[in-house]
């Protein structure tokens, strides 16, 4: 692969990704933009490390490649390079098997597809042909004036690829005409290989998982406890975003409709406010999230955030995200649990403002080991223990040496 190929995508996925994941915790803020376009533009699941670009347009040769039910011409817009395909009706195919050489299809490509641009948002159907068969197919919507990923999961129909009879591969864009089609641009007809492993912690047998995105799949295993797979927002309107992932948590939204998914690598998955156990862990657990105990904060120490979204009935448990929220005022907070009706198992509690060092824990007197610093800097700590009376729970910081 040349680096003229390389090069432009690279920049793209530079951009794409340029979004911490602590940025992403407190969306959207921007009420200006659809949520569904901001969760696409967070997305960073198309973060390729590879990429082959078999159409770039930066030639009018490209075109011969190229079919469509009108005219087509090249742009001066583009998306790299200095020039992208135009045109000014709903459909064009690209005949990708002229250009893959001597690449192997589908090979160890995972996405195909190309950026688009429309004038207006709109909803584009993608299609992968065996001459006029239709193997795969793909629908979302993107927005006007941006450049936007559209295209196939080929790791999602390998069977019907692999044993495709003629091999005369083609991909198709379908937009949405209805509202009118002002002129569409195109650029970069591409394979991408976005396999990737985000986080592996599994060599810890009881809380260890493994995290990894691959075509348009996030999918988060936790070994004798649940393998759930998620589409991102770059497949479909309802596709999952990854805003925040810990050796704990991972937190994942989606816009159409607007919903919050949580899963805690002990087996507790959340899906907005419902909580289900995986695994061994006690079902007591289901039982204090619908009765969550009462933090009764040292109030010189810490505070008990009761207005987080998510927290339905403002007393400091977040029902969304299965965790107490508090925030410190110091190195040291002092706080006491007092369980109601059911027992509280192992809890979470959610620490900002806790300033930086190493987290300790101890609740009467015995030193607990279970905090994870955030990236953002706040603290996640859950608490190994069934409380069944009033118990007194101490967290410092201390700076390292
Ligand atoms: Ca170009
Ligand atoms: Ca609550």
């Amino acid at each position: 692969m040349s680096y003229r190929h390389v090069l432009p995508l690279m920049t793209l996925v530079v951009m794409l990704g340029c979004t911490s994941r602590e940025s992403l915790r407190n969306l959207p803020e921007d009420n200006r933009k659809p949520l569904l376009f901001q969760l696409q533009e967070q997305d960073t699941s198309l973060e390729g490390q590879r990429v082959r670009t078999l159409l770039d347009f930066e030639h009018e040769s490209d075109l011969v490649f190229t079919e469509s039910e009108g005219p087509i011409s090249l742009s001066s817009l583009a998306q790299t390079g200095q020039f992208s395909l135009q045109f000014s009706h709903s459909v064009v195919t690209f005949r990708i098997h002229s250009v893959l050489f001597s690449t192997a299809f589908p090979g160890e490509w995972t996405l195909l597809g190309a950026y688009a641009r429309p004038q207006i948002d709109t909803s584009v159907q993608t299609e992968l042909l065996d001459g006029e068969t239709v193997l795969a197919q793909s629908r979302k919507t993107i927005p006007a004036g941006r450049w936007t990923f559209v295209g196939i999961d080929l790791t999602r129909r390998l069977a019907e690829i692999q044993s495709s009879k003629d091999k005369q591969f083609q991909f198709r864009v379908i937009f949405d005409a209805s509202g009118g089609l002002a002129t569409t641009l195109i650029d970069n007809v591409v394979l991408i290989n976005n396999t990737r492993t985000l986080l592996d912690t599994r060599s810890n047998p009881i809380m260890g998982w493994v995290i990894r995105q691959q075509g348009y799949t996030t999918q988060i295993e936790a070994p004798g406890r649940f393998n759930i797979k998620a589409l991102t927002p770059a497949a479909i309107d309802s596709g999952w975003v990854v805003s925040e992932y810990n050796s704990t948590r991972i937190i994942l939204r989606s816009a159409k409709p607007v919903r919050t998914w949580v899963l805690y690598s002990d087996g507790r998955v959340i899906q907005d406010g419902q909580i289900r156990i995986h695994g061994s862990l006690e079902t007591d657990v289901a039982a204090a999230h619908q009765t969550p105990a009462i933090v009764q904060p040292d109030e010189t120490t810490v505070m008990l955030r009761v207005h987080t979204p998510g927290d339905s009935d403002n007393d400091g448990y977040n029902e969304v995200l299965g965790a107490y929220q508090l925030s410190a005022k110091g190195a040291r907070i002092q706080f006491t649990l007092r369980p109601r009706t059911t027992s509280c198992v192992a809890p979470f509690f959610e620490i900002s403002d806790l300033p930086p060092g190493v987290v300790t824990t101890t609740v009467e007197g015995r030193l607990i080991d279970s905090a994870e610093r955030l990236s953002d800097g706040r603290v996640l700590l859950r608490l190994p223990l069934r409380v069944d009376r009033p118990m007194t729970v101490t967290v410092r910081s201390r700076p390292t040496p």
